[in-house]
């Protein structure tokens, strides 16, 4: 018998249970279990099949991993039809999450009951692809098509009393799944129960297809797979009948399964999972957090405390007067009503948090007993060295001294205190209890249980965490600059900021790089570009001024009503500024540059040319220990468009020998700054990709 499918026969009925940790993945060998299991049930004598899962979960979906290999036996789609042509009657019986192939095993049993913690789902489209074993063609015919579609084209997991509500489960009921799954066959052959093949069922009614085909293709930005479900739900109710719907899922889902936005989501989905697993920090343990402080309460510390309320810590917060640390405790109650409004907190939990887990305090000695302190104050290197300063005499032995700092030197900060191997970089990203991104920056000197601690930290607040090493910008920032610098030689050669930030939405990206610029603060770069050329900048550096004029003239995007564009109050579109192309105009006179045309393939390759360059040097310089950090960090970080899987997939994608030879094209017109990255060529060279280097890690 199968070593993951068991088989037993507890009198009339035959149990087949699965056992393929940690999820009951729908592998080749589960599949295949399933099959004799139904085989030899149908030649014991027994009269009903019951199937569910030991461990954590029914079958959780397909197995993954096998996805872009040569199939196996078993197909899943054919499984699940012999499943429901048997002529026994088939129960199953769910518990954890019965999502994609597990809930269409599920739909292709006679009868369904659940426990009442267990989740359903069908959330096939989050991996570019559309259910592929019959859950377009038996979801409609069981919930009807407005809910089938809801929940295909979201990928939405539905608790165990509302999927009782839409048809999709038939009882739900507390227990061990295997005991209620017995008594619930036991109860439907005593009632004489008929075997009920969704497949007989009549076909669902059909809705306006070509509109919700429209919207929904809308709504996901260009990403194909959901509207392409909306076109497979739409064969359950005008294919002649169900095997002829079934062919046209098969269809979509092969098209869809051969797609580089499959690939692209799939990589997402093992780089999210793979990124905090750190072969450094095997078997080391991290500091025990209970009390959490944060220095600064302005947008970034307060949002910082929240996330920390949020997770159960409690906080200290540290600001430079008693009105200060009022103004920061307020920030922090608007962050919870917040949390309140979209149901992630109860009333009388936000009441408890500020009654009793924040204490404010203008006073280092506050600090003295938090486990972990974050600082969170103006980004300057002498401010930040003397917080450090006194943190290091006041905070207790064990402390983690932490900086939120998004650019500075943080083996400058370590040496200002006298315990360096205590002090590591956690940056946040602004709002920072929505933002899931947390680089985590590691210093020369931070000992490995601070760094774990920082993991664990992360863990808890519910946030993705990458490991970073130290340079200006570290992860996201530096590639940021990089690529946004490629974004203004195109303005300063011929394109629009509009133009730019239109080739990049359509690309897939949320916002353009300057809606992004209005959106974060005109003053935030203007600042960062008046330090660097203070430091002095390469001469043979391409600079641009055009934005300096917006800013001197007060213009620093959103929060003024006017940067790229124009705000208009109470009103969230967003038009050109029409000052802008004068004063761009002039700047190229003024450099005796005559404008050229791009189109938006061009605008958006160079961008992200620029982008993969930047990162191929932070992974090649071990600031990224592997390339899937970069992607993960632009994914959760910087509006990403997830079904691309990160700039690195992207160039695995295109091809890197193309990449390569458009950046030595490019290099004939800016030298300086189109010059491969080592590692890029390297990996062009000997045929490789980055997605190899994550293999091998
Ligand atoms: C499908 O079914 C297609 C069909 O329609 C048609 C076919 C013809 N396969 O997330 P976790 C691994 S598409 C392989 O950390 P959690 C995961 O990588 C599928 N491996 O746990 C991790 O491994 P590791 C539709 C899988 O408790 C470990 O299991 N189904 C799969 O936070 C634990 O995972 C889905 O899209 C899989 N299907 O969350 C569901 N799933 O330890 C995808 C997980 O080595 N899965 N692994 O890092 C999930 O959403 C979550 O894993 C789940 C558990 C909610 C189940």
């Amino acid at each position: 018998m199968s070593q993951v499918i068991g088989y037993e026969k507890v009198g009339d009925i035959a149990v087949l249970s699965a056992n393929n940790p940690p999820v009951n993945a729908l592998g080749a060998e589960v599949r295949q279990g399933l099959l004799a299991g139904i085989e030899r049930a149908e030649a014991d004598g027994v009269q009903a099949v019951l199937i569910y899962g030991e461990g954590r979960t029914y079958f959780a979906g397909a197995d993954i991993r096998e996805f872009g290999k040569p199939p196996q036996d078993p197909w899943l789609p054919a499984l699940c039809d012999r499943i429901e042509a048997s002529p026994l009657m088939v129960v199953s019986s769910l518990h954890g999450t019965a999502l994609g192939g597990g809930l269409e095993v599920a739909l292709s049993c006679h009868y369904r009951i659940a426990t009442p913690l267990t989740k359903v789902g069908l959330p096939e489209v989050n991996l570019g692809i559309i259910p592929g074993a019959g859950g377009t063609q038996r979801l409609p015919r069981v919930a009807g098509v407005e809910a089938a579609l809801e929940m295909i084209t979201t990928g939405r997991h539905v608790q165990a009393s509302e999927a009782l509500q839409m048809g999709v489960l038939d009882k739900v009921q507390d227990g061990d799944p295997r005991e209620i799954g017995l008594a619930f066959v036991r109860d439907l052959l005593e009632t004489g129960a008929p075997r009920r093949p969704v497949c007989e069922m009549a076909k669902p009614t059909p809705i306006d297809f070509d509109a919700t085909y429209d919207a929904v293709l809308k709504k996901g930005r260009g990403q194909l797979s959901p509207a392409i479900a909306v076109r497979a739900v739409q064969a359950s109710c005008e294919a002649h009948d169900f095997a002829a719907g079934q062919a046209r899922e098969r269809e979509l889902f092969t098209e869809l399964m051969a797609s580089d936005q499959r690939k692209g989501l799939i990589h997402a989905f093992f780089a999210e999972r793979a990124v905090s697993k750190l072969p450094e920090l095997q078997g080391i343990n991290p500091r025990e957090l209970h009390q959490i402080g944060v220095v600064g309460g302005g947008t970034m510390g307060a949002g910082i405390a929240t996330s920390a309320l949020l997770a159960g810590l409690t906080v200290v917060l540290l600001e430079m007067s008693v009105d200060a640390a009022k103004a920061a405790k307020d920030r922090i109650a608007a962050n919870l009503a917040g949390a309140v409004k979209r149901g992630k907190l109860s009333p009388d939990a936000q009441e408890e948090i500020l009654e009793n887990r924040i204490t404010l305090s203008t006073d280092y000695d506050g600090l003295s007993g938090v486990d972990l302190v974050i600082e969170a104050v103006f980004e300057d290197m002498e401010i930040k060295k003397q917080v450090f300063a006194k943190l290091d005499a006041t905070c207790k032995s064990g402390a983690v001294l932490a900086t939120n700092t998004s650019y500075l030197d943080l083996n400058e900060i370590a040496a200002s205190t006298g315990r360096p191997s205590d002090v590591i970089g956690l940056h946040f990203f602004s709002p920072a209890h929505v933002m899931k991104l947390l680089e985590i920056v590691v210093a020369d000197h931070t000992a490995p249980e601070v760094i774990a601690t920082g993991f664990a930290l992360g863990k808890r607040l519910g946030k993705v965490s990458v490991r970073a090493g130290v340079c200006d910008g570290f992860i996201g920032n530096r590639i940021l600059n990089a690529y946004r610098t490629c974004a203004d030689h195109m303005v300063l050669d011929g394109a629009s900021p509009f133009q730019i930030d239109a080739a990049l939405t359509r690309f897939g990206f949320a916002m353009g790089p300057f809606a992004v610029s209005d959106l974060a603060g005109l003053d935030i770069g203007w600042a960062a570009r008046k330090r660097k050329r203070a430091t002095g900048l390469d001469p043979r550096a391409r600079e641009s001024f055009y934005a300096d004029k917006l800013c001197e003239a007060g213009h620093f995007g959103q929060k003024t009503g006017k940067g790229y564009y124009v705000y208009e109050p109470g009103n969230r579109s967003r038009k050109p500024n029409p000052e802008i192309m004068p004063l761009i105009e002039a700047e190229r006179a003024a450099k005796g540059i005559s404008p050229r045309e791009f189109t938006d393939e061009e605008i958006v390759r160079r961008y992200m040319i620029a982008m993969v360059n930047e990162a191929a040097k932070v992974v090649g310089e071990g600031i990224a220990r592997r390339p899937l950090d970069v992607d993960i960090t632009l994914l959760y970080g910087y509006g990403f468009p997830r079904y691309w899987g990160g700039p690195l997939k992207w160039a695995d994608l295109q091809g890197l020998s193309d990449v390569v030879d458009d950046i030595r094209r490019w290099s004939g017109e800016d030298p300086y700054y189109w010059q491969p990255a080592p590692l890029l060529e390297k990996l062009a060279t000997e045929g490789r990709c980055f997605d190899d280097l994550n293999k091998a890690s």
